[in-house]
C-alpha cells in the first residue's frame, strides 16, 4: 500500500504492521516536504503519525467521530482521509485548510482552532448518538498542553458523571507550544515515571503477547482483572479514575502495534476511558525534535539543516514589537503583568519574561 493510493481510511484496514510502518514514513516525508516548502504547523503533526494511523485503522470514521483538539495536528488525518491529492494546496488560497473544517470533509466532524475544546465536543457527539439510538464510537484527541485549559476539566467532570461510551486520547509530549508547565503537567510526569507500574505493565504485556490468539482472547478478561487489581495497588491515573473515567496507559505513541491493541480494547469498554499516549513532538525531523517550539508553526525551511529558507522581512514582526513595547512599559510600571496563553514565544512575552522573570 502506497500513501498516494489511500483514498479513505478503509484502504488501510487490511494493511500489515509492516505496511502501516511504511505508510508512517511516507506520511512524514509528505508532511515535511509540504511544510518545508510552504510553511505550516509541523511538529505536532509529526508527533501523531502512528497514533493517527492506529486510530483510523481501529475506528470507522466518518461513522465513528474523531475529534481533534485545536486541529493543528491534523495533517496526518487529512492525508488518510482522501486529501493526499490536494495536500500541495494546504493553507494556500483556495486550497485545503491547515485546520479541521467541516465543509471540507465528512471526516472533519468538528472544527476549532481554540485549544481545550475536544472533550466537550466529543461528549456532545456521544450524548447525541445515544439520543438518536446510534452506536458509533466517539474519540477525542487532546494534547497535554490543551489539557491544562479550564474547559477540559468541565468536560471530564461531565464525562465521568454521564458515563457515556467515549474514548479520550491524551497525547502527552510534555509540550504545549512551549514546554508544558503547572500542576497537571507535574502529575503526568509522576504517572509516566512510576517505575513500579511500568514494570508491572511490561511484565503483564509480555505474558499476554506469548499467549496464542484463541487462548489470548480467553485470557483477556482475566488479564483485565489482574491489571485492574495491579493498577489499584499502584494507582496510575487515579485523577481520572476518581472522576469515573477508566485510565489506560502510559502507552508508547510511536508503537503502532501497541496502539492498535489498546485501542481495540478501549473500543469495547463501556463508559468513558482515557488512553495516556506518550509521543515526541517533531518526531522524524532532527531539527524539529531538537526545537519543537520553533517548529510548532514555521515558515519554509531547508529540511536538512532546519534553517529558514527566506531570510524574512527586514521589518520587525508584530509579535516582537508587542514584546519590546510591553517590556519597556513594564520596566517603568510594575503593575503591568504579562499573561500568555501557553505560548510565550508566539505572543512576544518571552522577551518580557527573559528580562523581568529571570
Ligand atoms: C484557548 C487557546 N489558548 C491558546 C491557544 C494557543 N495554542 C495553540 S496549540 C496550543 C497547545 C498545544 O499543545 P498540546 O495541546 O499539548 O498539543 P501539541 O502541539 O503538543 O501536540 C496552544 C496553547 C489556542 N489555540 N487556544
Amino acid at each position: 500500500m502506497d500513501l498516494k493510493d489511500v483514498k479513505s481510511p478503509q484502504d488501510i484496514k487490511h494493511c500489515s504492521l509492516e505496511e502501516l510502518n511504511r505508510l508512517a514514513s511516507q506520511v512524514r516525508e509528505t508532511i515535511i516536504g509540504q511544510v518545508s516548502k510552504h510553511g505550516g504547523h509541523l511538529a505536532s503533526s509529526l508527533g501523531v503519525v502512528e497514533l493517527t494511523l492506529a486510530l483510523h485503522y481501529v475506528f470507522n470514521a466518518p461513522e465513528d467521530k474523531i475529534v481533534w483538539d485545536v486541529g493543528h495536528q491534523a495533517y496526518v488525518h487529512k492525508l488518510l482521509t482522501g486529501r493526499y491529492d490536494r495536500f500541495g494546496t494546504l493553507r494556500q488560497p483556495g486550497g485545503i485548510s491547515g485546520f479541521l473544517k467541516r465543509n471540507e470533509s465528512e471526516y472533519d466532524c468538528f472544527g476549532a482552532g481554540h485549544a481545550t475544546t475536544s472533550i466537550s465536543a466529543a461528549l456532545g457527539f456521544a450524548v447525541a448518538r445515544n439520543h438518536q439510538g446510534r452506536n458509533n464510537n466517539v474519540v477525542a484527541v487532546i494534547g497535554d498542553g490543551s489539557m491544562t485549559g479550564g474547559m477540559a476539566y468541565e468536560a471530564l467532570n461531565n464525562a465521568g458523571l454521564s458515563k457515556q461510551n467515549m474514548t479520550i486520547i491524551l497525547n502527552d509530549n510534555k509540550m504545549s507550544i512551549a514546554p508544558n508547565v503547572g500542576g497537571f503537567s507535574k502529575y503526568l510526569n509522576r504517572v509516566i515515571s512510576d517505575p513500579m507500574y511500568n514494570k508491572m505493565r511490561s511484565d503483564l504485556d509480555r505474558v499476554m503477547k506469548r499467549l496464542p490468539g484463541v487462548l489470548g482472547s480467553r485470557f483477556r478478561d482475566l488479564f483485565l482483572q489482574v491489571e485492574t487489581a495491579a493498577k489499584n495497588a499502584v494507582k496510575p491515573g487515579t485523577f481520572f479514575e476518581d472522576l469515573g473515567i477508566r485510565y489506560f496507559g502510559p502507552i508508547d505513541g510511536h508503537d503502532i502495534n501497541e496502539l492498535i491493541m489498546i485501542l481495540e480494547r478501549v473500543k469495547s469498554q463501556p463508559g468513558p476511558c482515557i488512553v495516556h499516549v506518550l509521543t515526541e513532538k517533531g518526531r522524524g525531523l532532527d531539527a524539529a525534535e531538537k526545537n519543537p517550539t520553533k517548529f510548532h508553526g514555521c515558515g519554509p525551511f531547508d529540511p536538512e539543516s532546519g534553517l529558514p529558507l527566506a531570510p524574512g522581512s527586514k521589518c520587525p514582526s508584530l509579535t516582537s514589537v508587542f514584546g519590546e513595547t510591553l517590556l519597556e512599559l513594564a520596566k517603568k510600571d510594575n503593575r503591568i503583568i504579562g499573561i500568555t496563553a501557553a505560548m510565550p514565544t508566539g505572543c512576544g512575552l518571552d522577551i518580557v519574561a527573559k528580562q523581568l522573570c529571570p
